[in-house]
């Protein structure tokens, strides 16, 4: 099992500020995370973080055929981007949609989102943990679907 990791603009700069909000962790720990998880449950993980939209979608558009899976924080992109909605249609991997953060909590524009509704599941609010909750689901999902 192959599992795709994308983050979403700023997520690079996790951990040097708003920590009440988003924590202390940085990317790397956040990826390192998931890559051990992952690794536990018999998957491997490609990470990959961009700012521009483009990017994020060239990197789906590569990566996709030779995946199993999508973990994906859209970050802002998640309240705006249809194109990486239709993106995640077009590739057809189960996805998980994270955020850190609890968004309900927050305001009412991060109450929408392009995502959720092509995303197998959401997990939101658990800070960085969110991230290995949704490699245990991504999996659980992949393992239902392989045949016996
Ligand atoms: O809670 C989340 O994970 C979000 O996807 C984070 C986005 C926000 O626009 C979404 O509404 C919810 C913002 C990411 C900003 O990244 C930061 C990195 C370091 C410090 C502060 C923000």
């Amino acid at each position: 099992m192959r599992i795709l990791l994308l983050n979403g603009p700023n997520l690079n700069t996790l951990g040097t500020r708003e920590p009440e909000i988003y924590g202390t962790r940085t990317l790397a720990d956040i990826e390192a995370m998931e890559t051990e998880r992952a690794s536990d449950l018999g998957a491997t993980v490609a990470a990959f973080q961009a700012n521009g939209e483009g990017a994020m979608i060239g990197w789906l558009q590569q990566q996709a055929p030779a995946a199993d899976g999508l973990i994906i924080n859209a970050a802002s992109y998640t309240h705006t981007s249809l194109a990486i909605r239709d993106t995640i249609i077009a590739i057809g991997l189960p996805a998980i949609e994270v955020h850190i953060s609890n968004v309900w909590k927050r305001e009412p524009f991060r109450h929408e989102s392009y995502i959720s509704g092509v995303a197998a599941g959401v997990i939101v609010g658990f800070g960085a943990s969110g991230y290995v909750l949704a490699v245990e689901a991504l999996v659980g999902i992949l393992k239902e679907q392989a045949p016996r």
